[in-house]
């Protein structure tokens, strides 16, 4: 009997691990260095972005696509040219910076203004590390471009898509890179200000600010909305133990 309830035991522990390693919806990835739309949006430095506030790593769609929104209507506002997107000054060599919530093995990354690809780093089917940073090389293109940035997943048919509104050898177009604190009150209600205390879902955090978490202290390196599976030990890339 001891033997079969250790059976028992050993059984259950492989299925819950497996049902834990299972990539869940919102684990995937995007580009936020420099701000993607998606990244803006989660930001809340555009408004009337619709859903992909809660989720700006989620903008997956088959392979092949060529627009801002993976051919998904929830993501639709991203290909909203009407939108003031705020515009990062690059050089003609840029770094771009992917982070991702789920490692998934990696076909390769491509980089397109218009059609023409102008990155492509291969991923070998290997899974990335939490964050990748990749050096594209720009130059024969200036002024304000829009970036594709798409990662290729190597064990599905799906991508996943970032647009980055960059200035080639300029500065900065509409609102600065650096975080602002608004006087007048957010639209947003379910994003609230609030940049210290205990880590909260939800909430907009700015680098530098102090969270708590299960009793350990942390401090953001990188300025992000909050969402559940980024709690700070999960995501060393926006969260320092102190
Ligand atoms: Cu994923």
């Amino acid at each position: 009997m001891r033997r079969l309830l250790t059976l028992i035991a050993v059984v259950v522990i492989a299925v819950a691990t497996t049902l834990f390693n299972t990539t869940p919806a919102f684990a995937h990835g995007y580009v936020n260095s420099p701000p993607s739309r998606q990244a803006n949006c989660a930001q809340g430095k555009v408004s009337n972005c619709g859903p992909v506030i809660y989720e700006p790593q989620s903008v997956e769609g088959a392979k092949g696509q060529r627009n801002c929104h993976a051919g998904d209507s929830r993501w639709a506002p991203l290909s909203d040219e009407s939108k003031s997107w705020p515009v990062a000054a690059v050089s003609s060599t840029a770094s771009f910076t992917w982070t991702f919530t789920a490692r998934h093995a990696t076909r390769d990354y491509e980089y397109y203004i218009g059609s023409t690809r102008v990155g492509y780093v291969a991923g070998n089917g290997r899974q990335p590390p939490s964050t990748v940073t990749h050096s594209i090389n720009l130059s024969g293109f200036s002024g304000k471009q829009r970036i594709l940035a798409i990662w290729n997943i190597a064990d599905t048919p799906m991508a996943f898509y970032s647009c980055i509104d960059v200035n080639i050898g300029g500065t900065p177009g509409t609102p600065t890179s650096t975080p602002t604190v608004t006087s007048t009150p957010t639209s947003t209600p379910t994003v609230t200000t609030t940049p210290s205390g205990t880590w909260k879902a939800g909430t907009a955090y700015a680098t530098g600010n102090t969270v708590t978490y299960n009793g350990s202290s942390y401090r953001c390196v990188q300025p992000h909305t909050a969402i559940a599976g980024w709690e700070p030990p999960n995501v060393p890339a926006l969260w320092q133990k102190i």
